[in-house]
């Protein structure tokens, strides 16, 4: 009897959890903003989200700085309580979740339908008016191998936990070991327009390369989703499903949070060490095998690798290393001057802002990053995560007509890059 009762509570605290084996019901779920006004409110919200009780859409960062956090329909009278108990002042941005992302999911399926019917192309339906799946990601990745096979080699570098293709295109015209500027996207599931930017600027160079003269002395590495699991899985099951799939503990949660898993600094900080959590570090570091993957390449290319530039979203942010300490790297200034070069471009286009800074600075302490591997292990100079479009007025749930202006204002900060790259 005893072990019955232990087993339901076991049972309940997995579906309990925000990031359960199931998926998370988002029916009447509701997104809170919280604007910590003292250090003491940044202190106990903090302490709120390694209680892994909500999903924190932002993470506490600074005082006046907002924080989005979702809870769901039983929860949301328990935070709402707790905020006015310790004298936080709230507003609800989104009063049901579960109404919106299925609007959202209705315009998204009504975009990529439009998409089919207007394309003329027998090889592929790939645009960037919607969010597509892998599929059609990956067959335009096979048209571009194919159909600029002089500039273009598209490889399969590996499979996933699920055993999807992880493909990687490389892009060059020629030249003996070039320096390379590596691109990934999409480490996050949910956050689709990292996987949607870096198609788009991966199009963009590869069918009008003759824009990009930075090519003659640059080459190009793109990988637009290396958590291609995940990602069908925000598309198919749960909209807001971060992590990769694979089965990891008990209470049957899955999936490992793939920018915590990477071996540098491992699980120091800003970590969990629960299966359940949306940053659970994983059993052990590279346990994930899509990182492994993408491990090896970052490995076999190191040395002509100048800059690693991973892209998320959302809080429009350029910044580098490091993230599991405040300590800033050596050379700082010379990631810091590059930014802000990027971000001046970026800007420019749109007049949209960004910060820039050191990840644990700009936001917070996160160890096993892809960042940090990359500069503290690899050795790449210039690594640098990126926040995309937006601020949180839409979130994860940006527009698809916000793809292309994404693309557009972070093409013109990559051109900068592959510039300055050629240039040195
Ligand atoms: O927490 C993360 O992994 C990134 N933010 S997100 O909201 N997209 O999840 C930021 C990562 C910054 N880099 C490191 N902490 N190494
Ligand atoms: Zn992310």
């Amino acid at each position: 009897m005893k072990v019955l009762a232990l087993v339901l509570v076991l049972v309940g605290l997995a579906a309990a959890s925000p990031s359960g084996p199931v998926n998370r019901d988002i029916t009447g779920a509701q997104v809170i903003r919280v604007n910590p006004t003292r250090a003491s409110h940044l202190y106990y919200l903090h302490g709120l989200f390694m209680q892994d009780l909500y999903d924190f859409w932002t993470e506490p960062r600074a005082v006046g700085k907002n924080v989005d956090i979702m809870a769901q329909r039983w929860m949301v009278p328990v935070l709402k309580a707790t905020l006015s108990k310790v004298g936080i002042e709230y507003s609800v941005i989104i009063p049901d979740l579960g109404d919106l992302t299925e609007k959202s999911k209705i315009a998204n399926d009504r975009a990529l339908e439009m998409a089919k019917r207007r394309n003329t192309n027998a090889k592929h339906n790939m645009d960037w008016t919607a969010y597509h799946r892998l599929d059609d990601l990956y067959d335009y990745m096979d048209y571009l191998a194919e159909t600029y096979s002089h500039i273009v080699k598209v490889k399969t570098i590996g499979t996933s936990y699920e055993g999807r293709d992880m493909k990687m295109l490389k892009l060059s015209n020629g030249g003996f070991r070039k320096p390379i500027v590596f691109i990934d996207g999409g480490i996050h599931a949910r956050e689709w327009v990292s996987t949607a930017t870096v198609s788009y600027i991966m199009s963009q160079m590869v069918e009008n390369r003759e824009d990009y003269p930075f090519l003659d002395h640059v080459d190009f590495i793109f990988m637009p989703t290396i958590n291609p699991d995940g990602y069908e899985y925000s598309h198919t099951n749960d909209r807001y499903w971060r992590k990769t799939r694979s089965k990891t503990g008990v209470f049957g949660c899955k999936g490992v949070d793939p920018n915590r898993n990477w071996d540098f600094h491992w699980n120091e900080v800003g970590t969990s060490n629960n299966p359940c959590s949306d940053i659970y570090s994983g059993p052990e570091p590279f346990s994930e095998i899509e990182m492994q993957n993408v491990r090896d390449q970052l490995n076999k290319y190191a040395d002509r690798i100048k800059v690693y530039l991973t892209f998320h979203a959302f809080s429009q942010l350029w910044m580098y290393p490091w993230g599991y300490t405040y300590a800033l790297p050596d050379d700082w200034v010379d990631l810091d001057d590059l930014a802000r070069d990027a971000v001046d471009s970026l800007t420019a286009f749109y007049g949209t802002s960004y910060e820039v800074g050191s990840s644990t600075n700009t936001i917070y302490p996160a160890a096993g990053g892809s960042d940090d591997w990359a500069k503290g292990v690899a050795g790449i100079k210039y690594t640098y995560t990126v926040e995309l479009r937006d601020t949180g007025n839409f979130g994860f749930l940006l527009p698809p007509g916000q793809i292309i202006p994404t693309g557009q204002e972070t093409l013109e900060a990559v051109k900068t890059i592959g510039s300055f790259v050629a240039s040195n």
